[in-house]
């Protein structure tokens, strides 16, 4: 397609099942569905020029293949004449070398399979020449979509919102991700920052603004300094997220570093208008509150001092009475982990209550690991939930922790369940 009214179009259903169709004009011009087979590509490749998919208002657009601008080309999905685009698993949309895809008129993209990016990569590639995906007051909501803006000039434009509920996003250093609206990402979502230059230089780290709210959770990924292009100081600060209002924090954050300064770290500062990388020192690792042999030691009578021997007879060790908030020389294995069993939504799940000193009174070097068994022989970490509830006159933290899986379901594996005490 070389002219600009150039048009593919027709009453019935087009299928691009293996061709390349560039060029500039209309393909389905408001009349024909069309479909992008998984191995056909249609590609906008003029510069200054736009290639339309109009698809019928009813039929719409199915895309399984490869949608590509480049070249100054702009591909155009904005579907005039309504018609819904639907995107498939295999399939990839690109906008590399001066190339943009366009959505306008409320973003065909949050009309699809129910408002979401199920699938699929839309990847913005700049390679020097800029590039854009253009969504004016449309928004996106992922599900298991992957959004990649990639080159410090990408960017993600006139997006009203973006949910990242599940999937993920990835923000390549000096790529911009602009939002009219709120930045949201759920527990499941992925979110990749990367900062490859100095402060100043806010051409080469990510950055995030949203005109409304950010909502965090779900996962950080910070690519910090690959390739040790530049010199960081203690204190230096990226703020990859500017929002009026910042609630939530991620759950889990993953830094991938090179050329940190001497002695120091990268931390994540969860501001009210945003959230920030930072350098700061390293700080020791100091053991602080209280040890199983400053607990031993403070004991008037004394006790053996081998964690393992039960002073009182109750069937406890020393190091359960340490750990669960005992006497050690009085029989109170009463004290020691309960098991219960927790009925929700019709099924029964395995349940186990323990309690510990809460706070700087409890164990520092302890951590408590709740393990489950079918057979009360092979035990493995369990996937529970936990509750913790305090008794600050006593300094007593009670926690429950529930099987997520049910004793019905698979094979009985959560039946049985145990506390199992680690000295750091
Ligand atoms: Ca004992
Ligand atoms: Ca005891």
């Amino acid at each position: 397609m070389t002219g600009g009214n150039s048009r593919i179009l027709g009453t019935g259903v087009l299928i691009n099942r293996d061709h390349v169709i560039s060029g500039i004009g209309n393909i389905g011009f408001n009349q024909a569905a069309v479909t992008n087979s998984a191995q056909g590509t249609i590609h906008a490749d003029i510069a200054g020029g736009t290639l339309f998919i109009d698809p019928n208002a009813v039929l719409g657009f199915v895309n399984d293949g490869a949608l590509r601008a480049s070249g100054g080309g702009t591909l155009d999905l904005s579907g005039f004449g309504g018609g819904q685009f639907t995107f498939g698993e295999s399939s990839v949309v690109e906008a590399l070398d001066g190339g943009s895809i366009t959505h306008r008129n409320g973003a065909l993209l949050t009309n699809l399979k129910d408002g979401t990016l199920t699938d699929g990569t839309y990847r913005v590639i700049d390679d020097g020449n800029g590039a854009s995906l253009a969504l004016p007051g449309g928004s996106i909501t992922t599900n298991a979509a992957s959004i990649e803006l990639a080159g410090s000039g990408a960017a993600f434009a006139q997006l009203s919102s973006l949910n990242l509920n599940g999937g993920s996003l990835s923000v390549d250093k000096g790529a911009e991700l602009n939002l009219s609206g709120r930045f949201e990402q759920a527990a499941s979502g992925s979110l990749t920052v990367g900062i490859g230059g100095a402060t100043a230089n806010t051409s080469l780290w990510s950055r995030i603004t949203a005109a409304g709210a950010a909502v965090l959770d779900g996962a950080l990924d910070v690519m910090f300094n690959i390739g040790n292009t530049f010199t960081a100081a203690i204190g230096n600060t990226w703020k990859f997220l500017t929002t009026p209002l910042r609630t939530g924090e991620f759950s889990n954050v993953t830094f991938t570093a090179e050329g940190l300064p001497a002695n120091s770290k990268l931390a994540v500062n969860y501001l009210e208008d945003g959230v920030e990388v930072e350098v700061v020192p390293e700080s020791a690792q100091l053991v602080t509150g209280v040890t199983y042999a400053s607990w031993a030691a403070a004991l008037p009578k004394g006790i053996d001092a081998d964690p393992a021997a039960d002073d009182d007879g109750d069937g406890a060790s020393n190091l359960q009475e340490y750990a669960f908030a005992m006497d050690p020389l009085s029989s109170d294995a009463e004290l020691l982990p309960q098991p219960e069993l927790v009925r929700m939504n019709g099924q029964t799940f395995a349940a186990i209550r323990y309690a510990r000193l809460a706070g700087n009174a409890g164990p520092s070097d302890i951590a408590y690991v709740v393990e489950q068994s079918a057979d009360l022989e092979n035990w493995m970490p369990a996937d529970v939930e936990s509750d913790s509830s305090i008794d600050e006159l006593n300094e007593i933290e009670t926690l429950k922790a529930r099987c997520l899986n049910s004793l019905a379901s698979s094979s009985g594996q959560c039946s049985y369940l145990r506390v199992s005490l680690e000295r750091q």
